[in-house]
């Protein structure tokens, strides 16, 4: 972890400029009628989980590059999320994803424990072998042989139990499965098949958990993917029960697809659950939350903060690949973006937005959205971190303490070369 003199040093040169600051915002939007310290409580009890695996530095299909002091196992990798935590606060929990995080349950608490951390969802993953036995070569879950389905089902009944033990409520399952060539499988039984094991899967499900379904258009299967879009996954979670809800990953789309319409008719639907966050440019790049359309990332809190009397139940998830800059960096930076976007829609005028909606005015309805998204909010973000104990500057503070150069010296160095998309 970060030494707390580090953090104290490196905010007290931080700390009059920020009071300004947030002087400065508090009474301009005090003008608007809008009090900074409610906003700033808001910006206290955003949370979105770390996955385990962004930890590590990832990789394209063609080769991965790893960087100095690279996490080697699960606790690594926990430490790491433990950093991320401490200064920005903004990530209490970590989503593990079995079997690369397999490990003793015990001891996974007792690392939690010491880095202050809880788990989120538990993903499964039957999109590559394990060395189970039966190969996922052409699919899992909706494989054509039931011996093969048997086991990606087990697999994913094994990751509850390791959930459940660890306080985990819930399964992400995303599956590879599809098809390559027009013909190569029916289409129809192919989902049928899933169906029937996500079923299975359902019915192992404890009474207080959930299950998410994650959709994907394409990759690795290019010509035809099972769960290829979030029709098919809001019919599974249809088909499935109370508990299983529709996981949206902001990538997993084709370009343009308006990603906010999902989200309201999922909300619609009572079938929204969780999120997993990270930006592209043209297909599931898995880059940095907020670093290419930072306005979509904006429309999607805007949907979701105007559905907050709802009550919706969300599992927010980071989920990026970073393969040229520090995990750890990139992980700290992502929170804040998607904490941004989120207290940037608190931020819009409902009432006047209602009203230029129903009057027809275009040009101010959709001005009073970019006024919202227009204001810069990092006060409320750096005083919500400082006043919770974490970092002004997260980065700033993490390079200070030089965290990477003492973990290059204790942990092993990886060896780069061969592909992998994490
Ligand atoms: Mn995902």
């Amino acid at each position: 972890m970060i030494s707390e003199d580090v953090i104290a040093v490196e905010n007290a040169a931080r700390t009059a400029d920020l009071a300004a600051d947030f002087d400065a915002l508090g009474a301009k939007l005090a003008r608007n009628g809008i009090d900074i310290d409610a906003l700033t409580e808001r910006a206290k009890g955003f949370a979105v989980a770390v996955p385990s695996w962004g930890t590590g530095t990832g990789g394209t299909r063609f080769a991965r590059f790893p960087g100095e002091g690279e996490p080697a196992t699960i606790f690594d990798k926990l430490d790491d999320c433990g950093v991320i935590y401490q200064l920005t606060q903004a990530t209490p929990t970590v989503s593990l994803h079995i079997p690369w995080d397999k490990a003793d349950p015990s001891d996974l608490s007792a690392k939690a424990e010491e880095t202050g951390l809880g788990f989120d969802a538990i993903n499964s993953n039957t999109f590559s072998d394990n060395g189970d036995g039966h190969s996922y070569k052409f699919g899992s879950l909706s494989h054509v042989s039931a011996a093969t389905r048997a086991q990606a089902v087990e697999h994913n009944l094994e990751c509850i139990e390791i959930g459940r033990k660890i306080g985990s409520k819930a399964l992400t399952v995303w599956i590879g499965d599809g098809a390559n060539f027009p013909g190569q499988t029916h289409i129809g039984r192919q989902f049928d098949r899933y169906l029937a094991a996500m079923k299975e899967i359902y019915a192992g499900l404890p009474d207080d958990w959930r299950i998410f379904s994650e959709h994907k258009i394409y990759e690795p299967a290019f010509y035809s993917t099972v769960v290829q879009d979030w029709g098919t996954s809001l019919l599974t979670a249809q088909e499935l029960g109370d508990r299983a809800m529709c996981l949206v990953d902001l990538g997993h789309h084709a370009p343009n697809v308006n990603i906010e319409m999902i989200v309201s008719r999922l909300i619609h639907a009572g079938k929204l659950g969780g999120f997993h966050f990270n930006d592209s440019k043209y297909g599931d790049d898995d880059l940095d939350a907020g670093t290419i359309e930072p306005y979509r990332l904006f429309l999607i809190w805007n949907e979701l903060v105007d559905a907050e009397a709802k009550g919706l139940n969300l599992s927010h998830m980071i989920d990026q690949s970073h393969n040229v800059t520090d995990p750890i960096e990139s992980l700290m930076i992502s929170a804040i973006e998607i904490q941004r976007a989120y207290v940037q829609a608190s931020l819009v005028d409902r009432t006047a937005l209602s009203g230029f909606q129903d009057g027809n005015d275009a040009l101010m309805a959709s001005a009073t959205l970019r006024a919202a998204f227009r204001t810069d909010v990092e006060p409320i973000l750096a005083m919500a971190r400082e006043q919770t104990g974490g970092a002004i500057d997260p980065v700033a503070t993490y390079r200070s303490a030089g965290y990477r150069a003492k973990m290059a010296e204790t942990r092993p160095k990886v060896k780069g070369g061969s592909g992998g998309i994490v």
